[in-house]
């Protein structure tokens, strides 16, 4: 297994105190994350260490631009607010030489201070988390809106073109570069009857229906901090993918990943259900905080986001276990194989249900 130096890599940056320790962090499926210990005057300080994914983000520049400007930007708002951006938003620890990130040479790595007293869920224990949540990722969407796009670069072109997605499946399915196809091919059936599922999203942004917003495109539970206090969502995280979308991406995500009984991994999908009284509950966080930022063609298109982003990413999974696990963390055998199955059995019975889902967004 590689070495890293963390000692070293941590010495690049402007922490305060002495380097105790660097452990693994935190359930993120893209980047490796880190906890730091340090200490100073006996009292220890944390902050996160992250090893950029640099195969996903090539350009790290252009990535660290983009998160370097949103966090900025959040600062400005939380601080106007009277709000404490230490904890309500994300902050970067610059390098000794005032970068925002920097590279050992070969891998790349950026700092944040530690949101300390605050944690992220991997599934709603308590639906008033999954209320605050929604909430929190309202009032993000809020913010955005006041947000200039075109300072942003595309980091990811066309993430949620769930049409590409498609082509990018169809294609995997094509080389089955592992041999993997004869033993899914159930699932890709099951993805290609579908297919219209598709362009519910895209063919309304491109009929000009919807807007194109600055959007966060990764609202998992796991991506907002609750404060362990007073419960509320206080920190909306891990602004890799910031950059124009459609609020129904950002609604349907977080229903994909929050209304599941189960874990988003789990292996028996007997014990995979849609919990539609979390949807109704997410829905009303969300149109609270949300307000007047959203139109009434979005709030009709919200249950089909979450019917899509759930196909979609179900399609990724299943595309990256035909591919051999190049894009997802897999901590086991047919990992994305089982998250897959999670996910288009959420689809199942969101598609039962679609009626009750549309009406209660009405
Ligand atoms: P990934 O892109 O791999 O999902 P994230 O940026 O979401 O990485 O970070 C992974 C996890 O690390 C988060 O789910 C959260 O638990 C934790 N984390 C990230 N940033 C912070 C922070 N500033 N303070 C405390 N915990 C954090
Ligand atoms: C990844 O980074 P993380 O773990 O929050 C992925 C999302 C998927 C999600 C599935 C940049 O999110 O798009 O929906 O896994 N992020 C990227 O859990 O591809
Ligand atoms: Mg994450």
């Amino acid at each position: 297994m590689k070495k890293y130096d963390y000692r070293e890599i941590v010495g690049k940056f402007q922490v305060s105190g002495i380097f105790t320790e660097c452990v693994r962090y935190g359930e993120g499926h893209i980047n490796d994350t880190y906890k730091v210990t340090t200490e100073e005057k006996g009292k220890e300080v944390h902050y996160i260490l992250q090893r950029i994914n640099n195969r996903l983000f090539p350009d790290v520049a252009k990535l660290m631009h983009n998160i370097e400007l949103v966090t900025e930007f959040c600062r400005g708002s939380v601080l106007a607010q009277g709000g404490d951006p230490m904890r309500e938003c994300l902050t970067l620890i610059h390098t000794k030489d005032g970068k925002s990130y920097c590279c050992d040479g070969k891998d790349y790595y950026r700092m944040y201070v530690f949101i300390e007293r605050a944690t992220t869920y991997q599934t709603v224990c308590d639906p008033r988390d999954f209320y605050e949540s929604a909430v929190a990722f309202g009032n993000f969407a809020n913010l955005l809106a006041g947000f200039d796009a075109s300072q942003l670069y595309e980091i990811l072109p066309d993430f949620h073109n769930t049409k590409i997605r498609y082509e990018n499946f169809l294609r995997a399915v094509e080389k089955d570069e592992c041999s993997r196809k004869a033993e899914v091919r159930k699932e890709i059936d099951w993805v290609i009857e579908r297919k219209n599922l598709c362009g519910i999203l895209v063919d309304r942004i491109a009929a000009g229906e919807i807007p194109l917003r600055v959007t966060h495109n990764d609202t998992k539970l796991n991506n907002v901090m609750l404060d362990d206090e007073t419960g509320k969502g206080i920190a909306v995280i891990d602004l890799d993918t910031v950059m124009p979308g459609s609020l129904c991406y950002d609604f349907g995500d977080s229903i994909r990943f929050g209304c599941n009984s189960a874990a988003e991994d789990e292996p028996d999908t007997s014990k995979v259900h849609f919990v539609f009284d979390l949807y109704k509950t997410y829905l009303d966080g969300y149109l609270s905080a949300v307000g007047k930022s959203i139109t009434e063609r979005e709030k009709e298109l919200l249950p089909w986001g979450a019917v899509l982003m759930t196909y979609e990413c179900g399609m990724r999974f299943l595309t990256d276990y035909l591919e051999g696990d190049v894009y997802f963390r897999t901590h086991r055998e047919r990992h994305n194989l089982d998250r897959a199955r999670t996910q288009f059995k959420l689809v199942n019975e969101m598609l039962a249900m679609i009626d009750q889902m549309l009406a209660a967004a009405k």
